[in-house]
């Protein structure tokens, strides 16, 4: 599908998905779910790539959903936004979930409701210095989505995340990485020079095993800890299984870095 409303770039191994709607603060409209989902169906579907990035054009991230798309508006008893979530935000949140490769994300300015909640997603979010995650949704009368009230009291406790979702003021993104919403906040300028790295380095590392790490860590949350040992040893017998670990073990005994494919 010709993309429209996002950039999508290969790197070698690395996949980079730019949000491009900078006139409107990237905010997400039904077309550009259609496109990240095309996206990250191609990211799905292409074995030779090892790390996603997704990253903002111009001065925002993310501002959320585009509330001049018609479908927000329409209805005199108000729009199903439900339906917009099963249809569109829930599946593209899963879909970035299970992705079986890191996904990094480069916060570049702005994240505001669904586009906060989006980038949040993601299994490394960094953050320029001048960015700013806002759960903006009480703001006009709705609630934290896209996997806000799943991923909030997990990352920063239940006091912050109440007051962010009740409050919707912005946390910068020094305040963001302090709190451990995000892994770091970085100088504007320094932005995608380290996002750019931090994936080239992932994509360089064992793909299977990060795979599986985010397996057991994004299933932790709601598991007893005898569930979790179980986990653990179900995935941890298919890590063992890799040729990524016998290249890991043997370069250690050879004292020399280990050459990773990903398999
Ligand atoms: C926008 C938007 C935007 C359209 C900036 N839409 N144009 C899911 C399912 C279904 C339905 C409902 O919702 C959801 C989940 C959600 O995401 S709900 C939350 C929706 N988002 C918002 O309520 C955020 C609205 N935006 C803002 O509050 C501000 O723009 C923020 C705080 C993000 C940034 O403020 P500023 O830096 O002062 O920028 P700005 O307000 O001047 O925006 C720049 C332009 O972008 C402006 O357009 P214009 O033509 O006047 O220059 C805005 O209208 C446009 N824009 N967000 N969500």
């Amino acid at each position: 599908m010709p993309y429209e409303t996002i950039l999508f770039e290969i790197r070698e191994a690395v996949a980079c998905i730019t949000l491009n709607r900078p006139e409107k603060l990237n905010a997400f409209t039904a077309r550009m779910h259609e496109e990240l989902h095309a996206a990250v169906d191609e990211v799905r579907g292409n074995g030779a790539l090892r790390a996603l990035l997704i990253t903002g054009s111009g001065r925002g991230f993310c501002a959320g959903q585009d509330l001049n798309e018609r479908a927000m508006s329409g209805d005199p008893d108000g729009p199903d936004v439900g339906n917009a979530l099963e249809k569109s935000y829930n599946p593209l949140v899963h879909g970035l979930r299970e992705l079986g490769l890191p996904v990094i994300c480069a916060v570049n300015g702005v994240a505001a409701g669904a586009g906060c909640n989006f980038a949040l997603t993601a299994d490394i979010v960094i953050a320029a210095r001048s960015a700013s995650f806002i759960e903006v949704f009480s703001r006009i009368g709705l609630i934290p989505d896209a996997g806000g009230t799943y991923a909030l009291p997990r990352l920063v406790g239940a006091a912050r995340a109440m007051a962010m979702s009740l409050l919707a003021e912005p946390v910068s993104g020094e305040q963001a990485a302090s709190w451990g919403l995000i892994w770091k906040c970085v100088d504007d300028d320094k932005l995608m020079s380290e996002a750019h790295a931090l994936a080239q380095r992932l994509a360089g590392g064992p793909t299977r095993a990060y795979g599986l790490i985010k397996q057991a860590l994004n299933a932790s949350p709601a598991n007893t800890l005898e569930q979790q040992l179980a986990l653990e040893a179900k995935l941890q017998r298919q890590a063992g299984k890799t040729a990524d670990f016998r290249e890991g073990v043997q370069a250690f005994l050879q004292k020399r870095t280990p050459v990773y494919q990903g398999r």
